[in-house]
């Protein structure tokens, strides 16, 4: 891998760039596929899976059957299903304490303001076929779907692999749909005769997913954020093992070839065992062709102190960052930009897309700057709500009077000067 030693600061950004994705073309490629489902709805969905996956679907084979889902689950292992539950557990009492108890704040006697939580009434999911079935993801969107209370989970994907099939069923999707691509964004969000329309749509995809994401939430359509290739950065000292170290490289080098992954250290010796072990690694990996090219977008970068570390990968924002250190927790709170963060030499990033309970759906290509990864607060609305008492009234109107009046806006003002007039007719002092 490209080893870079002691950069200079003004070099950073150079170096911290992610590939850059032209998004201008892949646009104007997906606009007619928008359009089309818009117009023709289940026909136009037929239609472009023959165009684009040289699949005969028919209308009524779009929807996946309750039978179909059901007969899943005779087709995975038992240690499969265990793994699958265990996972299902373990995320949903992450998830499940996120819900916060509504407090009712007094703000002035007699004024009284609070917040409710509403889930998203529909939502869309979107899990890509290609070349690894993500059913990891199905729970990682399903699982706060389902514990905000979503009234409809409606799920795409071009795969009809049954591990997802039978986490869908876990976490209580509604309706599955045999809809890949850019169309499928669509289809959710314009809705079809059979694929009901979305309020906000979630999950990864390839640029042209992410493109058709983007585009319909020009519309008004949410979506989760906007998702780009997967990325690791590692922060590594001479108490890291090298072997978990490159381990944990690959195991996102192997996402795909736009994938990047970055290691940062203060020991030259580190970076120099690290990188003999991923050339011994790499060579082992079924996907080794596509980490490969992940790698030459790769760097390990030899800093002067830890002082340096830490502002490089608060530069970097990414999207998983690992902390192979002495102090990992001391330093985490050092830590402003970044997705998820792994602590310590027994916390794989594996452990983190899988099972331990977080959320692997993270901001990528530097978003983390400003976002975070999708949680129970992603599929829920947060509506708030006010009581206003007669004394809260006369407590918190001249407030409004007096800054309506500056604001030039008399209706406001009489709003509530009408009210208090009528509490002062009523009760002369
Ligand atoms: N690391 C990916 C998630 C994933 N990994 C799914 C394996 N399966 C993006 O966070
Ligand atoms: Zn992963």
């Amino acid at each position: 891998m490209n080893i870079i030693s002691f950069p200079e600061r003004t070099e950073w950004p150079n170096l911290l760039a992610r590939p850059i994705q032209s998004t201008q073309q892949i646009e104007a490629a997906v606009a007619p596929i928008l359009a089309q489902v818009r117009a023709g709805g289940d026909v136009a969905l037929s239609e472009l899976a023959k165009k684009f996956d040289q699949i005969d679907l028919s209308v009524e084979q779009l929807h996946v059957s309750a039978n179909e889902l059901d007969a899943a689950e005779a087709q995975l292992s038992d240690e499969l299903k265990a793994a699958i539950r265990q996972a299902y557990q373990n995320i949903r009492l992450f998830h499940e304490k996120q819900k916060q108890p509504v407090e009712k704040i007094e703000t002035m006697p007699g004024v009284t303001c609070w917040r409710k939580s509403v889930g998203i009434e529909k939502v869309g999911l979107y899990i890509p076929g290609g070349t690894a079935p993500l059913f990891s993801t199905v729970l990682m969107l399903g699982i706060p779907a389902q514990l905000a209370g979503c009234r409809e989970i409606v799920l795409c994907t071009p795969s009809n692999h049954p591990a997802i099939y039978f986490a869908a069923r876990l976490v209580g999707v509604t309706n599955v749909f045999r809809i890949g691509g850019a169309q499928a964004i669509a289809a959710m969000a314009y809705g079809t005769e059979s694929v009901p329309q979305v309020y906000k749509i979630f999950g990864p995809g390839n640029q042209y997913v992410t493109a058709a994401k983007m585009l319909v939430a020009k519309e008004g359509i949410a979506i989760d954020m906007p998702a780009g290739p997967s990325e690791v950065a590692i922060y590594a000292d001479d108490s890291a093992i090298p072997a978990f170290v490159a381990a944990d490289l690959l195991s996102q080098a192997e996402h795909g070839a736009d994938s990047q992954v970055l290691l940062v250290s203060t020991s030259k010796k580190l970076i120099s065992s690290v990188n003999l072990t991923l050339t011994t690694q790499l060579g082992r990996l079924p996907r080794q062709a596509m980490a490969a090219k992940a790698l030459e977008n790769s760097k390990m970068i030899l800093v002067e102190t830890q002082a340096d570390a830490i502002d490089l990968l608060n530069a970097y924002a990414a999207e998983h960052l690992i902390l192979s250190i002495d102090n990992a927790e001391a330093v985490a709170e050092q830590i402003i930009n970044a997705g998820s963060i792994f602590l310590g030499n027994y916390t794989p990033e594996s452990a983190g897309d899988y099972a331990s309970g977080t959320n692997h759906t993270l901001p990528t290509n530097g978003f983390a700057r400003a976002y975070s990864g999708v949680s129970l607060d992603s599929f829920v609305k947060k509506i708030t709500v006010q009581h206003i008492t007669p004394g809260g009234l006369q407590n918190v109107g001249p407030v409004v009077e007096a800054m309506a009046e500056a604001e030039s806006l008399d209706a406001h003002k009489r709003a509530v000067s009408l009210r208090l007039a009528s509490l002062a007719e009523a009760n002369p002092a």
